[in-house]
């Protein structure tokens, strides 16, 4: 097979864009590609050793004149001097900023053959687009990438909206790999959080503010006065502390469980009975995505890109951001209703397999990457059977 070389740069440590980024790469490198991280640390999720996986880490100098030391430059420079050392196709970066600006950059450097695939996760457009500072910088990175992709319809109506952008951007949804996420057994684990009578509410976030994780908090009380519950929350971040202040005031310490950080998140997915996703705005929502893929609904806001993932009344609830009475009503319906969660549940096993499926959205950004290398499609690739 005509078998590309792909430098893959993102966020290593954090959040949904790292996630998808590195699970890509890994699944890029199974159907045997050559991947090379480009990042300032080790990706969280990329596991055990692979031939076809490489990882360089990017250094950054510190000299003392330096105010803030350069990372950004650090970066162009050690993903031009990866891609002419391993001869790279292409650099596929995540976020507009900085990652894209830099692989611009390093193309300068090394010439127009190695093309420029940008991803656009949902904050570096709806929050840094919207600061007039960025903003043109943001706009030349999309204008300048040779291929732009979003992750939702509605981000790239947002990049339209906010930056009068008119270059074509190919849609390519978040994806789950079936063999990571699906109902596990966790009974004996579940007899640590709650009793067999009560229903757990979960939480998964960087508690960021986007996220209202507050508004979790008071659904949860809603829900717990009416449905024996527990909630659990998983991650830390910003809004941590207000969170732990509100669940306090609300006399409700004891029914809220909070894990921290945690790398196997499929087993806690799968404890769950419902996800509780009230964002300010999402232009996905991986999590709830992995929720689904363990047969886990999720009572969200309709923010952003979430109505494209969640089907209103079969995979899940949408309210209007805030609206936590409403959230919590449906909660309350769907955990009290033994034949609508049921059907619910299996909605969610259909959905995310076939249609947020990882093999589908792989060949999409294959297709992508001949694409703007201007090759054809191999044979081979067109022949593989797409396996959901
Ligand atoms: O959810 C986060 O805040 C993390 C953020 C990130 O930058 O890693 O996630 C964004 O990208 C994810 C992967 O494409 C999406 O599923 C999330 O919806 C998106 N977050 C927001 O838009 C707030």
């Amino acid at each position: 097979m005509d078998r590309l070389k792909i430098g893959i740069t993102c966020y290593p440590t954090l959040g949904g864009s790292g996630v998808v980024a590195t699970e890509l790469g890994k699944l890029l490198a199974e159907k045997g590609h050559e991947v090379h991280f480009i990042t300032h640390s080790m990706p969280f999720r990329l596991g055990k050793f692979d031939k076809n996986i490489s990882y360089h880490e990017v250094e950054v100098n510190d000299y003392y004149v330096f105010k803030y030391p350069p990372y950004d430059l650090s970066l162009a420079s050690k993903l031009a001097q990866v891609a002419k050392l391993e001869e790279l196709d292409l650099l596929h970066v995540h976020y507009a900023i900085p990652h894209a600006v830099c692989a611009l950059l390093a193309r300068q450097m090394v010439g127009p053959q190695l093309k420029v695939v940008t991803t656009l996760h949902g904050t570096d457009i709806t929050v840094l687009a919207q600061d007039e500072s960025l903003s043109d910088l943001i706009s030349y990175a999309i204008d300048e990438s040779d291929a732009v992709t979003a992750v939702s319809q509605d981000l790239i109506e947002e990049t339209r909206r906010l930056l009068g952008i008119s270059k074509p951007i190919d849609l390519a949804y978040n994806f789950v790999d079936k063999r990571v996420y699906y109902p596990r057994e966790v009974s004996e684990l579940r007899k640590e959080f709650a009793h067999p009578d009560e229903k757990i509410l979960i939480h998964i976030s960087n508690f960021r503010p986007v996220k209202r994780v507050t508004d979790v908090v008071e659904i949860f009380d809603r829900v717990r006065k009416e449905v024996p519950s527990r909630l659990l929350f998983v991650g830390e971040g910003p809004e941590l502390s207000k969170v732990l202040c509100k669940v306090k005031e609300l006399g409700i310490l004891d029914r809220v469980t909070f894990c921290g950080k945690q790398d196997d998140v499929a087993q806690l997915l799968s404890l769950g009975d419902l996800m509780l996703l009230p964002s300010e705005k999402e232009s996905f929502g991986l999590v709830a995505l992995e929720a689904m893929a363990c047969g886990v609904p999720t009572i969200a806001s309709n923010a952003g890109g979430i109505p494209e993932l969640i089907t209103h009344g079969e995979t899940g609830f949408l309210a209007g951001i805030g609206d936590v009475d409403q959230m919590a009503a449906y909660a309350k319906l769907v955990l009290s209703d033994e034949a609508l969660y049921a059907k619910m549940k299996e909605a969610c096993l259909h959905r995310a397999r076939y249609t947020f499926c990882n093999d589908l959205i792989t060949r999409q950004y294959e297709e992508i990457y001949y694409r703007v290398l201007g090759r054809p499609l191999p044979e081979e690739l067109k022949s593989r059977p797409i396996n959901c």
